[in-house]
């Protein structure tokens, strides 16, 4: 096992959906990512971002106002953004936590937050409604670039929602389409973290910590109230580990990934589509 893990930190990702492992990666790792980022983030303000054709997962998702930025799937179009992922022991510290033998790195988030807008808090949602798969192996790695402490946006979970048996009809799920029986109203939820009592657990971080969600993990995050300058920068990556199979999801809006014409249900997600950057030995 990787040093960085221990079973009280897989013992929590099975039991309420979330492990926090302290320092998984170096101060290095952090200004290397930073770096990355704050490269592409200029180059998509000045429209001159160079490295868009990706054949993977399509264009890349760049939306910045009001002290907020969410980018999403540079991962395909950044070589660097690769290298800093795949060079480390991201994969294996994530494969070791959720019990996987091979991990393909699949779709990234950069979640950004300046100033104090309550609009800055990430809305309640899981992420596995939209995915096109079905196992366990398909969690997030949701890593902090900045501190983020109580009051500068950390990620909130209710407790147990990995253990869910359904799905979700999610907030962007696509119009006029049946969802298979398993899924349950997005107002459903809502419901369930708004209900006093609801297991809510907040999760602070130092730079370099690793938050692992489970696919089903319900979460959000606060909004940033500091009031002390800088930002709160979180780096999150999907990943496929060895028990993903393929699944048609009629609720998905795109397809999640190109190269897959042909593919059948139960497949595992091809090498040719998304390599696979680590194996068990
Ligand atoms: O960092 C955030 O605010 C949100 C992260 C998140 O929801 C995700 O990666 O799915």
């Amino acid at each position: 096992m990787h040093p960085k893990v221990n079973q009280a930190v897989i013992d929590s990702y099975h039991d309420i959906g979330v492990a926090h492992i302290k320092a998984a990666v170096s101060a290095q790792w952090v200004a290397d990512m930073t770096r990355v980022l704050d490269g592409a983030i200029a180059d998509l303000r000045a429209k001159n971002y160079a490295n868009l054709p990706s054949t993977i997962l399509g264009p890349a998702e760049f939306e910045d106002h009001d002290g907020y930025i969410r980018l999403i799937k540079l991962y395909w179009h950044d070589a660097n953004m690769r290298k800093v992922v795949e060079q480390s022991d991201c994969p294996e510290i994530v494969a070791d936590v959720i019990g996987a033998d091979s991990m393909q790195p699949w779709i990234d988030g950069t979640f950004i937050k300046e100033g104090r807008d309550p609009q800055t808090a990430t809305p309640w949602h899981n992420d596995e409604c939209l995915f096109p798969l079905r196992g366990e192996h398909s969690p997030s790695m949701w890593i902090a670039l900045t501190d983020v402490d109580h009051d500068n946006a950390p990620l909130q979970t209710l407790a147990a929602s990995n253990k869910d048996k359904h799905r979700y009809v999610s907030s962007w799920a696509k119009g006029g389409v049946q969802p298979p029986p398993n899924f349950h109203p997005w107002s459903e939820l809502l419901e369930r973290v708004n209900t006093p009592g609801a297991d809510i657990r907040v999760w602070p971080a130092k730079a370099g910590d690793m938050i692992v969600l489970h696919p089903k993990t319900i979460h959000a995050s606060l909004p940033r109230t500091t009031q002390k300058d800088g930002r709160r920068i979180g780096f999150s990556l999907r990943w496929i580990g060895s028990d993903i199979r393929y699944e048609h999801n009629p609720t998905a809006r795109t397809p999640p990934f190109q190269g897959l014409a042909g593919i059948k249900e139960g497949e595992p997600i091809p090498e040719s589509v998304l390599p696979i950057v680590w194996r068990r030995t």
